[in-house]
């Protein structure tokens, strides 16, 4: 059985979704990061950062969105959610798994942090120009990458669709514009998949039940 740490839109959507896409039952711990959830001392042993996502299985405690959701489909090889290991479909699997974590995610985190995510001491406006043009750039390679192409790793969907797809909705609700007509109906053909549905309403489930408790 799985245990996913989480908190509604952040990043363990993607693990939520990687979940329902694979298929798995889960129990869902609700970590309300708003009020410091996160800093306490039982959950910092899980998580070092005191961050969501945590998958646990069984006694296994894994960190990292990106490592969660490849762990995922390698638990499931079946679904075809992560290409077998040693082969070209993995290293091209992994590299856009790097890219949009690295590439992608950090100016467009960045200007989450200094807009809205930090204390309003630690926010720095200078940056906000900078990461948009990062993250424009960023853009122009994944848009080049992608092509006409359905998925962004392949002819199949795969974990590096989740992780991308996820940072797109990110930056539509940040009001960014993808610039790319691929881009466009790839986001929009990717979110709406039934399992991204369905790991959105659990996700808003737990939250709601646990404000109620
Ligand atoms: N690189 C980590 C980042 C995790 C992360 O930053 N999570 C945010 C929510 S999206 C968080 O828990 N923030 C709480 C905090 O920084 O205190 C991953 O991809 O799992």
């Amino acid at each position: 059985m799985f245990t996913v740490y989480g908190f509604p839109n952040a990043r363990s959507s993607r693990v939520v979704w990687a979940l329902e896409e694979v298929g798995a039952e889960y129990e869902y711990v609700y970590v309300d990061l708003k009020a410091g959830a996160g800093w306490q001392p039982g959950y910092l042993a899980l998580n070092a950062g005191g961050k969501v996502p945590t998958l646990v299985d069984d006694e296994f405690v894994l960190t990292e969105s990106g490592a969660i959701c490849t762990y995922l489909g390698d638990r499931f090889p079946a679904t075809g959610l992560t290409p077998p290991a040693g082969g070209q479909a993995r290293a091209r699997y992994n590299q856009w798994c790097y890219f949009v974590l690295s590439e992608m995610e950090q100016p467009l985190w960045t200007i989450g942090k200094h807009t809205f995510a930090l204390s309003e001491r630690w926010r720095v406006p200078a940056v906000l120009d900078t990461a948009r043009w990062e993250f424009s750039v960023a853009a122009k390679v994944l848009a080049e990458g992608l092509g006409r192409r359905e998925f962004i790793a392949g002819d199949r969907f795969t974990a590096a669709d989740i992780l991308v797809a996820h940072t797109l909705a990110w930056a539509r609700a940040f009001k960014l514009p993808l610039e790319h007509d691929n881009l466009e109906s790839y986001a929009e053909r990717l979110l709406a998949r039934p399992a991204w549905t369905r790991a959105r309403e659990r996700e808003q489930a737990e939250a709601r039940a646990e404000s109620r408790s």
